[in-house]
């Protein structure tokens, strides 16, 4: 009886004190020394906080919380603990009498080091044709899958050269996301996001030991991932006439089951001017980066650049139309005029050609947030860095005020916002599918502003976009696996969803939270920010993609540089 009332007492503190944690929202890894740090608490929490030392349990720092605000994209009011002033490394806790405890964090030196190494990691455990070795995989450890040896062109891709049916080569490169499909399109912002990194970066890079296959190879593990799958990529252009393939794809996503399992006959589909231009604006991009290691690589990339350009040119309206026998992800858009701009850029700057420059009206053409569908951003990314070694017919002055207003546009909203974030500058579009990215993207521009003049906020405010991403939003989840106290342990990811391992492949960020319910699973809330379940079945809100973890390989890495300086 004793021990039985021992049990119940036990398990009701228990619950209520996870309860309780769920309800005060932060940082679940930490925070470096100097950062700012804040957590959420709801509502009815109001008067003083505590910091608390977990190996004393002794409060080091007081203060009081702030007047509560209220989100409408999730419904709530809430207050603010900020606890930046407190500098101490350590392992800690926030108290509040009405709202709890959080989860326990660190203040240290180096806290994103970590999940920088493990954000780029996610991309070598999406390898397409090759096994993953228990010493580079541990527990993850596959066989190989999809060696793409045998791709035949499908009927919506035929020509006279290549006609249906007609096999060809398109190994390597890395699975799109919780399915096995490669897409030009997406891994145009993904590629280019992490060649980024290591074109802004490269110091930081050159130190970084990823536990690759080509580790110790003498060319910086970043660089080893990226070209596994630009060597895909490659492959993906007809050779005969420059144009892209839109996807090497099954016809229907495969069932639950791990890479070597997923045996249907692959196709090339469609050559579209999408696909091509995104193609045509990472190979640019990728004859700068790899021409110190590589110089060989590096011209094939321009001149296959400059092929893709030239086809797109000359098609410049073939939008993708998903054939009737395939069912897999359309990244379709008929809005291609910010392709053209990028692809633009990236080849005026690799080659100091003006036709490039000339060919694109710079100076009528804005900004944005970046996405896989909105590309003309990076443009301006990669012409701001390039600044200092571009011809007489850029216009400097521009490239830094469409970095600037753009930066300063999202800082408005990190004044106002009630989570001290900048998501929810453009409300409701800014929880889309894929919202993780949104606020990764949000980031990405924030720090280029950041680059261009050394304002600490533009800094701050992309580090409060992380705390979001890890923890401090209205879910209460860390939306990257194998990080933080509350990570997604069920993401729509056929390879952690198939294997024998409890614990899903870390690393990777998830969707993340908005209201669209596309996979109509049971959701119990449908405000943009909270609208979120870690289940398989929420492909909407929790599968995993590369173009969402290449901005947190460029966020954490920009912040280990600033934030260690
Ligand atoms: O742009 C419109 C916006 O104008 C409108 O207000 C809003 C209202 O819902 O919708 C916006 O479009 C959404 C679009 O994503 C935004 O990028 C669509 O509703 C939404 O359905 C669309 O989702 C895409 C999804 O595929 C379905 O097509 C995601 O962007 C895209 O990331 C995702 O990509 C899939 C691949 O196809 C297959 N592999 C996995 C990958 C990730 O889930
Ligand atoms: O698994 C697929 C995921 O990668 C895509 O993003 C998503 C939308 O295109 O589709 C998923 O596949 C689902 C399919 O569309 C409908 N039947 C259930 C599939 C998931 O199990």
């Amino acid at each position: 009886m004793r021990a039985a009332l021992f049990l119940i007492i036990t398990f009701l503190l228990s619950t209520s004190l996870l309860h309780a944690q769920g309800e005060i929202k932060l940082n679940q890894i930490g925070f470096y020394p100097d950062a700012q740090k804040i957590a959420i608490l709801p509502e009815d929490a109001t008067g003083n906080f505590s910091v608390v030392d977990v190996s004393t349990d002794e409060p080091v720092f007081e203060a009081e919380l702030s007047d509560p605000k209220f989100w409408e994209l999730s419904g709530e009011t809430v207050s603010i603990a900020d606890f930046s002033e407190f500098t101490t490394p350590g392992r800690y806790r926030i108290e509040h009498h009405r709202g709890g405890h959080s989860f326990d964090f660190e203040i240290r030196e180096e806290i994103l080091r970590d999940l920088s190494k493990a954000s780029i990691k996610a991309f070598y455990f999406n390898r397409a044709s090759t096994e993953l070795l228990e010493e580079h995989a541990g527990i993850w450890a596959r066989p190989m899958g999809h060696p793409d040896d045998v791709v035949y062109v499908h009927e919506s891709a035929a020509t006279d050269e290549r006609p249906e049916g007609y096999i060809f080569s398109s190994p390597k490169g890395w699975y799109d996301a919780g399915d096995y499909n490669k897409y030009a399109v997406n891994s145009g912002i993904s590629t280019y996001t992490l060649l980024a990194a290591y074109e802004h970066f490269p110091e930081y890079y050159r130190g970084l030991d990823l536990n690759i296959p080509e580790s110790g190879n003498g060319v910086p593990d970043l660089l080893d991932e990226i070209r596994w799958n630009l060597d895909w990529l490659l492959t993906s252009q007809d050779p005969n006439d420059g144009g892209v393939y839109h996807k090497i794809t099954t016809k229907n996503f495969a069932g639950v089951v791990m890479p070597h399992e997923a045996t249907a006959d692959r196709f090339a589909v469609m050559k579209s001017t999408g696909g091509t231009l995104n193609f045509a604006a990472v190979m640019a991009t990728a004859a700068r980066v790899y021409s110190e290691y590589d110089p060989d690589f590096a011209q094939e990339a321009v001149e296959a650049a400059e092929f893709a350009w030239q086809w797109a040119v000359q098609n410049p309206e073939v939008y993708y139309v998903q054939p009737s026998d395939i069912q897999t992800g359309a990244y379709g858009n008929r809005q291609l005029e910010d392709e053209f701009d990028w692809a633009a850029a990236e080849l005026y700057i690799t080659t100091g050609n003006d036709e490039y420059w000339n060919a694109r009206e710079f100076d009528q053409i804005n900004v944005g947030v970046p996405s896989w569908s909105y590309v003309r951003p990076l443009a301006w990314v990669s012409l701001a860095h390039h600044r200092d070694n571009l011809t007489d017919a850029a216009d400097l002055y521009l490239i830094e005020k469409r970095i600037m207003e753009q930066g300063e546009e999202l800082l408005e909203e990190y004044y106002r916002s009630p989570y001290v974030i900048t998501k929810g500058r453009y409300g409701r579009s800014d929880f889309v599918w894929g919202s993780n990215g949104v606020i990764g993207n949000h980031s990405l521009m924030l720090i280029q502003a950041y680059r261009l003049s050394g304002e600490k906020d533009f800094l701050n405010a992309a580090l409060a976009n992380m705390d979001y991403l890890l923890g401090r939003n209205a879910t209460g989840y860390s939306f990257v696996t194998g990080f933080g106290s509350k990570p997604p342990m069920h993401p729509h990811h056929r390879q952690s969803a198939a294997d024998d391992v409890d614990d899903p492949v870390p690393g990777f960020v998830v969707g993340g939270p908005q209201p669209g319910q596309q996979d109509s699973c049971e959701y119990t809330s449908d405000l943009p920010a909270t609208t979120f379940i870690d289940h398989w079945c929420s492909y909407s809100t929790n599968e995993v993609t590369i173009n969402w973890n290449a901005p947190m390989v460029y966020l954490t890495g920009a912040l280990e540089v600033f934030k260690n300086q």
